[in-house]
């Protein structure tokens, strides 16, 4: 990487302008940067007839904590290459790369500025009908068509060795299964929440749970996964979803995509009881998302198995009745990955603005006190569920 250099406003509308096709010669172009995520800067490039595009550039540090925490410029290549990747595969759902360059860490992305970001949406009360089935579609797919099931054994481990991104597994290794379990300098919460975080330290059969869950997080590389797909990674509109910012891809346990999706739904649940005042309202915003995430579970799980039936190259995984076993698994797991995205998004380093935007103290309190107790049930009970119908009364049980 040694012609990287940081750019600014100017260097970007110059790098578009010269190094890309991407508008004509006479374009009128105009750049700035605002970029508000956790690690990389984000500059709109557009010219005078409001075509635009988004230049993404990693810096060699996460831009949250600041230049004493580095950061690998490789996550440009590895969040390029998931999109890519899963844009064969989901042409519909995953934001389009325009070009690549990996000695400067740049992506450019097509310019998703007409839809808006899901997590805005929700705390706004929004919602979208269409949402489950093309996340769930999204999922089961891109986990399909990126595992042992579909693929050869050979291209899976060349694939494996492609999307080894180990600077950024190690934050989330960190992040959802060991900060928020002990006490960590990057722990961050209200004095009011100190007694229930201390009994979650003291809970060793959560511990045991969280363990097993990080096991099959560092050993089971089972599909490419996005890495990161909270409701911030995902744009919508009326009719579409576009999922954007793979960086901390790669190939995974699948139950952890779909249970950072579920645990961001859940963690809006719980802000709502802040957010939306009227009852009615109150109970149509927690009605959808409970909706939404039993309709994700089950048409992840219908997909998959359909995907499995038609599509299994592997002759011992073709045995019958061996995809059903491994869903069901994968939806354990999905459930117990749940538990922790809320837990580290309420007391860890990286917290949610649903829950934090809440400006009554107690309510906001409250929010995280719910969303804690959840996150500590899931874990515990997940693994016991014989079935997508007993996690989701599991969940109902949990939340009414
Ligand atoms: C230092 S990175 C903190 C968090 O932001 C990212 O979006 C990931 O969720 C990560 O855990
Ligand atoms: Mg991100």
């Amino acid at each position: 990487m040694t012609n990287y250099t940081t750019l600014d406003n100017a260097q970007a509308l110059e790098y578009v302008k010269t190094q890309t096709q991407l508008f004509s010669d006479d374009a009128n172009l105009t750049c700035y940067e605002f970029g508000d995520g956790n690690l990389n800067l984000v500059f709109r490039v557009a010219d005078q007839h409001q075509n635009s595009v988004i230049l993404k550039q990693a810096l060699p540090y996460a831009r949250c904590v600041g230049q004493s925490w580095p950061l690998t410029l490789d996550r440009a290549r590895i969040e390029a290459s998931v999109l890519k990747k899963h844009g064969e595969i989901c042409p519909d759902t995953t934001v389009q790369v325009l070009h690549q360059n990996n000695d400067l860490a740049i992506t450019i992305l097509e310019d998703l500025g007409h839809m808006q970001i899901l997590r805005s949406q929700l705390c706004e009360g929004k919602t979208f009908d269409h949402l489950a089935s093309n996340i769930s579609h999204y999922l089961a797919h891109t986990s399909f068509f990126t595992s042992d099931f579909y693929l050869e054994p050979q291209q899976k481990k060349a694939l494996v060795s492609e999307f080894t991104n180990p600077e950024l597994c190690a934050i989330t290794e960190g992040l959802f299964f060991d900060d928020p379990y002990r006490v960590c300098e990057r722990n961050n919460f209200a004095h009011g929440l100190k007694e229930q975080v201390n009994k979650l330290h003291q809970n060793h059969a959560l511990k045991l749970a969280v363990a097993q869950l990080k096991g099959q997080f560092l050993c089971s590389a089972q599909a490419l996964l996005h890495g990161d797909i909270h409701t911030g990674s995902i744009f919508v509109d009326n009719k579409h979803v576009k999922v954007i910012d793979p960086e901390f891809g790669f190939f995974g346990p699948i139950g952890f995509d779909l249970g950072s999706f579920i645990g961001n739904l859940l963690l809006n649940y719980c802000a709502q009881n802040a957010r939306a005042k009227a009852l009615p309202q109150r109970r149509d915003i927690h009605a959808y998302l409970l909706k939404c995430i039993q309709t994700c579970v089950s048409e992840f799980e219908q997909t998959w198995l359909a995907l499995a039936q038609t599509h299994t190259q592997d002759l011992a995984l073709q045995t019958t009745g061996y995809a059903e076993l491994f869903v069901e698994q994968v939806l354990r797991e999905a459930f117990g990955f749940c538990g922790t995205e809320l837990i580290r998004r309420t007391i860890g380093l990286a917290h949610v603005a649903d829950i934090d935007g809440i400006e009554d103290e107690q309510a906001k309190l409250n929010a995280q006190s719910q969303a804690l107790q959840l996150g500590e049930q899931l874990i515990l009970q997940a693994p016991h569920c014989k079935s997508k119908e007993d996690l989701s009364q599991l969940l109902l049980s949990l939340l009414l």
